[in-house]
């Protein structure tokens, strides 16, 4: 029965209440990467701490009950009672939305999480939080549950000498999180990056569920000098001097580093307030239109950019850069589905006027850089050129032809995209068994033969050329870059499907990068899967079994034991399965396992692929052993 709405139940509703009844409304979600938010909300306030310049370090905890610990050592969350609540000011902190901030007066608050929520949010989702507040010789205590306090504030102790903080301990709650278990890899990437963006600010994370203890430990004085030092260590910078422009302008502080690589690819990363503004926003707009017009403008005048030349596009002068810009402004409107694009447009102007200021002044101060710099530029600008026509000739070619689709492909019957998928297979002979295994109304089989091209150290004009590439994109339909159109997408799910041995996982990779690089929303939308073959097969007796990693072959051998069996086969290659067996194994929706290829850290993913598919060989054995680190969730 429905009761009536009273002013009371309003009220409730508005509290901390409304957090547990629609989480995702205030984390967003509940899954592992909710959780896993939680830990950065309470870090948020530590770095705001040393924002304010009374916190140097912070370090976090993973308990082995999976639990976390965040502490400071800032001035502590103040103990006094507020006066408009008449309750200590540490305890409406914790149980009042959005109170964050709104004392303490004239700090310089920036950091705020995905969505600002604040601890109380935090708090309201855990089991349990404790918290420690160590100030003016005394040690305060109060605890709370799924919101509530349970025990008051109250002193519990005496501080060491001059021992100043605040040390906040939280379970997240397994009925609301339907992952509880951290992700030390995670939380310590998140962690490396705050520090990056926060420079001279020590941030420690230690991992006490591992024997020995796990622990990292990150400091940069260098800041995003030095992000983008990390992001260029496995790629080539062609020059040493990184460039790096601080300051504040209208109420927006502005921070950017960039460097140039030999590469053809942009990794510029915009934040705003310590948050990955992953869709860019105004200060990207800033960046990019203050980037442009400096580097034409130094190319005009010392006359590299001849009277003949048109302008270098946007794109031209971003070929092969690195870049981190990050801004700290006291109001940051988030905008978009995913409120990871910033608003503000005082933004665009600061970081546009500080960009050309500092820029123009770099590139005179260094000239060998400055014609360095051009030089890319402009063949970047001749080589889109050849693109453009390239791509134009695919384009004219599959019209002329009638948008025919490559002759290789075994198309499926089915119309609607939504039931259709697409195994990409290496090679002819495992080509002929898929096509023979698949059900053709929904599954098409497209071959590829020879060598897949590496996107990574390929001009796009050369990539056009390759025909490989050139069946997978019309095969796909969505076209790229520029043309790119998710809603052509003519399968919903695309699966890699190569030999279970390290050469497929090689062709793997490089069809990754290509994907990753040219069709990224493929990979950010969860339309890319990889297939997993068995790599053996054991007889015994009447019973046949298919086993998928070395270590489920020894549980079978011990499970059933080693007498009477027949032959195990190793399967070297997807060839060596007859249709019957693909289907059964890996093809067959019922029965097969897929993984989804998850690339949501485009930081992390960036250096997965550089490292594998770089000019530094040492970094890509070791990947290639641990590939399937890119590839998280299980699904089927
Ligand atoms: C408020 O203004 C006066 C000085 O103290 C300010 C404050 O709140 N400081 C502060 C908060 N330091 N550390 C925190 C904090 C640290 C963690 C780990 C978690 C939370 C919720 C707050």
């Amino acid at each position: 029965m429905r009761e009536e709405y009273t002013e009371n139940q309003i009220q409730v509703l508005e509290g901390l209440e409304a957090v547990r009844i629609r989480p995702g409304m205030y984390i967003g979600t509940t899954s592992a990467r909710g959780l896993h938010h939680l830990v950065y909300e309470i870090v948020d306030n530590a770095v705001d701490e040393a924002l304010a310049g009374r916190c140097t370090r912070i370090d976090i905890e993973i308990h082995k009950d999976n639990s976390v610990s965040v502490k400071d050592d800032g001035h502590g969350i103040p103990v006094g009672i507020q006066p408009q609540r008449g309750i200590p000011a540490v305890e409406v902190v914790f149980t009042v939305l959005h109170a964050g901030g709104k004392f303490g007066g004239g700090g310089y608050k920036v950091s705020g999480g995905l969505h600002g929520v604040g601890a109380s949010v935090v708090n309201a989702l855990s089991e349990w939080t404790n918290v420690k507040i160590y100030t003016e010789g005394k040690i305060h205590e109060i605890n709370f549950s799924k919101g509530d306090v349970i025990n008051p504030l109250r002193i519990i102790g005496d501080a060491e000498d001059g021992q100043t903080g605040t040390y906040v301990h939280f379970k997240p709650d397994a009925e609301i999180f339907e992952e509880t278990v951290f992700d030390f890899d995670i939380l310590r990437q998140h962690m490396r990056e705050t520090a990056f963006l926060n420079k001279g600010l020590m941030v420690n994370i230690s991992d006490l569920r591992e024997e020995p203890v796990k622990s990292k430990s990150y400091l940069y004085e260098g800041g995003i000098m030095q992000f983008v030092e990390y992001i260029n260590k496995n790629k080539t910078p062609i020059h040493d001097k990184i460039f790096y422009a601080e300051g504040s302008k209208e109420g927006c502080l502005v921070e950017i580093a960039l460097q140039y690589n030999d590469g053809y690819l942009e990794n510029t990363y915009t934040f705003a307030n310590n948050i990955n503004t992953s869709d860019g926003g105004m200060h990207l707009m800033g960046f990019r239109a203050g980037l442009t017009k400096t580097v034409n403008d130094y190319g005009r005048k010392y006359n590299i950019l001849k009277e003949a030349d048109k302008n270098l596009s946007g794109e031209d002068v971003r070929e092969g850069l690195t870049a981190i810009v990050s801004v700290k402004l006291t109001d940051p409107q988030f905008e978009g589905q995913t409120k990871a694009k910033l608003g503000n447009s005082e933004a665009r102007t600061a970081v546009e006027s500080l960009l050309s200021e500092y820029l123009q002044y770099f590139l005179e101060e260094n000239p060998a850089i400055g014609k360095m710099i051009l030089e890319k530029s402009l063949m970047a600008s001749r080589a889109r050129e050849a693109a453009k026509k390239a791509r134009e000739l695919v384009r004219r070619k599959s019209f002329l032809d009638g948008g025919r689709l490559p002759g290789k492909l075994a198309d499926c019957s089915e119309k609607d995209p939504a039931l259709c998928e697409i195994f990409i297979v290496e090679g002819d002979s495992a080509g002929g068994s898929a096509k023979n295994a698949r059900t053709p109304k929904t599954q098409a089989i497209l071959p590829l033969r020879g060598k897949i091209l590496n996107v990574e150290k390929t001009r796009l004009d050369k990539i056009l050329e390759n025909n490989e590439i050139r069946s997978m994109i019309t095969a796909f339909g969505t076209g790229i870059q520029d043309d790119f159109d998710e809603g052509k997408l003519r399968y919903h799910k695309i699966v890699l499907m190569t030999d279970a041995d390290v050469d497929g996982a090689h062709i793997r990779t490089l069809l990754l990068t290509f994907i990753y690089r040219y069709l990224t929303p493929l990979i950010e939308n969860g339309y890319v899967y990889i297939a997993q073959p068995p790599l053996y097969k054991v007889e015994k007796g009447k019973k046949e079994y298919y086993v998928y990693s070395d270590a489920e072959l020894e549980n079978l051998l011990k499970e059933i034991g080693r007498d009477g069996i027949k032959p195990i086969q190793r399967y070297k290659g997807l060839g060596e399965m007859d249709a019957d067996q693909l289907w059964d194994t890996t093809m067959n929706p019922q029965s097969r396992q897929l993984l989804r290829v998850d690339l949501s850290n485009a930081i992390a993913a960036d250096d997965t692929f550089t490292q594998l598919m770089g000019d530094n060989v040492e970094p890509r054995r070791e990947f290639i052993l641990e590939h399937a680190k890119f590839v998280q969730n299980l699904d089927y």
